[in-house]
């Protein structure tokens, strides 16, 4: 039988013309990045690092790297081209250089649980998904035990650098970890790399995070998929909901891609303070003004985060997050409760109440998969068309299904825009700790551009940072870059949606395609591409 894994791990990657120089140098780029006095005070060995970009130059001889590499978080596609691009990055900057991964996540450094890769190692996971080779967790580095306790690691392990493949939070504990280093005289070097599918670990440097464009064409493939059931059977509305945390980047990148008849943006929703019961009121609508027209079937994409989005349950969220980082027991929690966000809770079928109160990642944040909103909204929506039909105001049939995609898109192949970024990435990375920058993430950038003209560059982790409350305190934090309102996949998709609300203007993408024509196959999404044109109107 013909496995498509085992080509993908025999398949070339496209390595930009800057890192294929025979050696490297990073020089600073002149980019005004002034950091509040409340972050510096974070980071005052960091706070006066500058933007580096890699261009060829200097020389290639230089002692052996040792370097230790983690996975933070959740998977995304794309990790393990981050190993092989900085495994074989390092070991042509010196065959003996070494590359140590840490197992299990950030728990894996603190308590030393590691193991080195060699090339069989590297060669097995070459192009393909998941982040098996040496897995993941979501172990917070947070008390000053543990800044100690992942010192000790690297002095034993006599690193030269630190590879943390992780999302906002992730990241935010490279920059503490690098500055704690520097303070506390270990010499080794701490990079990030931007991980997480769901796309909210940008800035005006980041272009995008890896795992992004696979997930966001996996989910794309399925929802086409229904839409064409939905479009055949005339008889279902399907409530997708889509994973992606607070941020609704995957659920508008997937409108875009598939034009399904409604997609909410928890931002826009945030924007306009929508009530839950404006946002069913506006499904009931759209479901009798579709059934007027003969269409009694449709799809609606629901961000995971929504609920984080709509006021009542914001309030309802942060008080619950008070009281459960008090680790008050269920019983005080619900007496504790102001009167509003109690009736809201208890107004709640009891699955949601219990998914509410389900523990909090280490980060303090609500495990928003685990919350079936997809299921919530069809039990309203479902009440009013019934009270609708009462009234004689609806004749049509409401046969909704529920899905959720999300962990499908986290582990899957990579598309070949992640698996060329992602090695592009792990290389800069190796680029960056033989420069001994520390306190960095990695960055590519031209992304919509072929791969071969991609830019490479470090980008301090603090001119990321703010602050901001969690368990309610206040923490310097990589900011969440939610979907712009103002910029240009959002207003494209608000172009376009009431047409896609009746018309059933469906695109079916497909699978992902990983041999064809480049300019196919390395395509990245349409949100990176409407981000990064100069004419956005022509891109589609
Ligand atoms: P990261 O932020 O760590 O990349 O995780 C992304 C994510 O897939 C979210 O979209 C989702 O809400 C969450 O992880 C699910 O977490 P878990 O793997 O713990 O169920």
């Amino acid at each position: 039988m013909y496995f498509l894994n085992q080509e993908r791990s025999k398949a070339k990657i496209i390595v930009p013309s800057v890192l294929q120089a025979e050696s490297l140098v990073t020089k600073p780029i002149p980019r005004s990045q002034r950091l509040s006095d409340d972050v510096k005070s974070y980071f005052p060995h960091l706070s006066h690092a500058e933007v580096v970009e890699l261009a060829q130059g200097g020389k290639s001889a230089g002692g052996p790297l040792n370097v230790g590499v983690v996975f933070s978080g959740g998977q995304a596609p794309g990790g393990h081209n981050v190993i092989a691009g900085l495994f074989d990055a390092l070991k042509r900057l010196h065959k003996d250089s070494r590359l140590i991964g840490f197992l299990g996540g950030p728990a894996g450094i603190i308590n030393n649980i590691h193991r080195e890769l060699n090339h069989q190692d590297v060669d097995r996971v070459r192009n393909q998904g998941g982040f098996d080779l040496i897995g993941s967790g979501r172990t917070k580095i947070e008390k000053p035990e543990d800044f100690e306790k992942a010192k000790k690691s690297c002095l034993e392990l006599h690193l030269d650098g630190l590879v943390i493949v992780g999302g906002d939070d992730s990241n935010t504990n490279a920059a503490l970890l690098a500055e704690y280093f520097l303070a506390n005289g270990c010499s080794t070097s701490v990079v990030g790399v931007p991980k997480t599918i769901d796309g909210d670990l940008k800035s005006e440097m980041i272009e995008a995070s890896f795992g992004f464009d696979t997930a966001a064409k996996t989910f794309a493939t399925s929802i086409g998929a229904l839409l064409r059931d939905a479009l055949s059977a005339k008889k279902y509305t399907f409530f997708i909901k889509l994973m992606g945390r607070t941020a609704s980047h995957l659920t508008l990148e997937c409108a875009l891609e598939t034009h399904p008849n409604m997609a909410i943006i928890g931002e826009e929703a945030a924007a306009s303070g929508k009530t839950l019961g404006e946002i069913v009121d506006e499904i009931v609508q759209l479901v009798a003004k579709r059934s007027q027209l003969g269409k009694d079937y449709g799809a609606i994409l629901i961000p995971e985060g929504l609920i984080e989005f709509i006021p009542e349950f914001r309030e309802l969220i942060d008080e619950l997050n008070l009281q459960m980082a008090d680790e008050a027991s269920h019983e005080q929690i619900l007496e504790r409760l102001s009167h509003r966000a109690k009736s809201l809770f208890l107004a709640l079928p009891s699955p949601m109440q219990q998914q509410l109160l389900e523990e909090r990642d280490p980060h303090g944040n609500v495990q928003v998969s685990k919350i079936e909103t997809e299921r919530l909204l069809i039990e309203l929506v479902g009440r009013k068309l019934e009270e609708k039909k009462a009234r004689g105001d609806f004749k049509g049939k409401f046969a909704p299904v529920p899905l959720f995609f999300g962990y499908e898109g986290r582990s899957c192949l990579p598309s070949c825009f992640d698996a060329n970024y992602c090695y592009a990435l792990g290389m800069t990375a190796a680029s960056l700790l033989r420069e001994k920058r520390t306190g960095y993430i990695a960055c590519i950038r031209n992304l919509a551009s072929p791969p071969s003209e991609w830019q490479a560059f470090g980008v301090p982790l603090p001119s990321l940072i703010t602050l901001e409350m969690r368990k309610g305190k206040r923490k310097p934090v990589i900011k969440k870059a939610l979907v712009d309102l103002s910029g240009q996949p959002f207003l494209f998709f608000k172009e376009r949606r009431s047409h896609w609300a009746t018309e059933d203007d469906y695109h079916y993408p497909g699978p992902i395609q990983f041999y064809g024509p480049e300019e196919i196959v390395n395509e990245t999404t349409l949100t990176l591409k409407l981000e990064l044109a100069k004419e956005p109107r022509y891109v589609m």
